[in-house]
């Protein structure tokens, strides 16, 4: 079945649903906080300080703050990781703090669904220069909802393993995106935590990050920040293009103006260019997730069953919620890290550029402007300058450019 979603809204559609909105949000405002709201306001493109506008996106609500220094939020720097992953995860610990975290000192969260050794607590808080939290998923984040037929995903997973997908015979993968994609933000301990950055055993960041990224994302006004992008194996994900315009179809108001259709699709919605960003680097905030819009979008995805009868990752899943459910703008590309995720490395082409941040990389292996790589649709569709180079930098993203000029030790 094809569901036709007209992803970009027509202008007459779009001055009657302003209207209609206009009408609702002001008799709905009087004794309605401005936070439950299902979407923000939006911005202009580029480095728009949240001052100019009327209200902030979303009040920090929360009481308690987790730093000394106010000027910070509640973000911390989150991972889910098992005991067996111990050597990796200080690697890239030990990585992390070398080219960020020794700056800012963000406190470090580690998940599991299982409890976390002493050796790993120990040897993991050694490593980590901000405060560590060592936090046991409940089991309920992390297991089958009632309505999952057993037998049915017993028998996709063999079907998936004969057919030799990657990770197609493992039940603990799903179990992983499924927890990725809509459970991670409901764990109480995460209740008033802003904005976090996911951040994964084995990978590295082989250039210098020269400004507080989280801070970065507050005062633009992003909820979400990706660093790489590539196509998803279809296979995992059949049906999940059709349910997504399906909850579209159901849900019209979900569809934000301005949004990045064009990122996801390339024939006008009727199918998907398989372009996700890719999720094992991922910084954002949980109010995207805990939004009404998000929530909904989860639900009836995990209704539909794909995460167990087809193999759903959580990359697809955010993609396609944040393409399609936010404003263009609210989305921040993370540029020149020198991130590496097997098999993939971003690696600064330009010379000046890779000197000017320590990069320890060879730019013939840089994947981000490989034609395979999803990156420039993201700005070729925005029109967006490639902050591919200090002249670009200094052009597009002044702040950033500063702190590259004169780092903070
Ligand atoms: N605690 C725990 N973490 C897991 C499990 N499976 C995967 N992860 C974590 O989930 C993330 C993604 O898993 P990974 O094996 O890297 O998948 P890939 O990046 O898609 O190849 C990593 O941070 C893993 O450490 C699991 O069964 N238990
Ligand atoms: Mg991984």
């Amino acid at each position: 079945m094809r569901f036709h979603v007209p992803l970009k809204l027509s202008k007459s559609r779009t001055l009657k649903i302003t209207i209609t909105t206009l009408t609702l949000c002001t008799l709905l405002a009087i004794g309605y906080n401005y936070t439950h709201l299902l979407l923000p306001a939006e911005l202009n493109n580029g480095e728009t300080p949240v001052k100019v506008m009327q209200e902030p996106p979303f009040q920090n609500t929360s009481k308690t703050n987790l730093y000394h220094d106010k000027r910070k939020g509640n973000d911390v720097l989150l991972t889910l990781v098992r005991n067996t992953e111990i050597d990796q995860i200080v690697k890239t610990i030990e990585n992390f703090e070398n080219n960020f975290n020794s700056k800012y000192h963000y406190d470090w969260w580690f998940m599991n669904d299982e409890d976390f050794t002493q050796e790993f607590q120990e040897r993991v808080e050694d490593a980590v220069s901000g405060r560590t939290k060592f936090i046991k998923i409940p089991e309920e984040l992390w297991s089958y909802p009632d309505y999952i037929d057993r037998k049915k995903a017993d028998a996709s997973r063999k079907a998936y393993s004969d057919a030799n997908i990657m990770y197609g015979d493992s039940e603990s993968y799903r179990f992983m995106c499924r927890f990725n994609s809509g459970m991670f933000y409901k764990i109480p301990e995460l209740e008033n935590i802003e904005y976090y950055w996911r951040i994964e055993p084995g990978t590295k960041f082989n250039c210098e990050i020269t400004y507080d990224v989280f801070q970065y994302m507050r005062k633009y006004n992003k909820l979400y920040a990706f660093n790489m992008a590539l196509q998803e194996d279809v296979r995992t994900i059949p049906t999940l293009w059709n349910a997504t315009m399906e909850f579209l179809e159901k849900n019209p108001r979900a569809i934000s103006e301005n949004n990045l259709a064009g990122f996801v699709s390339d024939d006008h919605s009727n199918s998907y260019n398989l372009c996700h960003f890719w999720s094992n680097f991922e910084i954002a905030s949980t109010e995207f997730f805990k939004s009404p819009v998000y929530e909904t979008y989860f639900d009836f995805l995990d209704h539909k069953g794909g995460f167990f009868y087809e193999r759903w990752g959580d990359a697809p899943v955010h993609t396609l919620a944040v393409s399609l459910m936010l404003p263009a703008n609210r989305v921040h590309f993370v540029a020149n890290t020198g991130y590496y995720h097997k098999p993939n490395r971003d690696c600064p082409p330009n010379d000046e550029l890779r000197d000017a941040l320590h990069c320890q990389c060879n730019p013939h292996n840089d994947f981000t402007w490989h034609k395979y790589s999803c990156v420039h649709k993201f700005f070729s569709l925005q029109n967006l300058v490639r902050p591919d180079s200090l002249e670009h930098i200094s052009m597009v993203y002044p702040t950033i450019f500063d702190t590259i000029m004169n780092p903070k030790n």
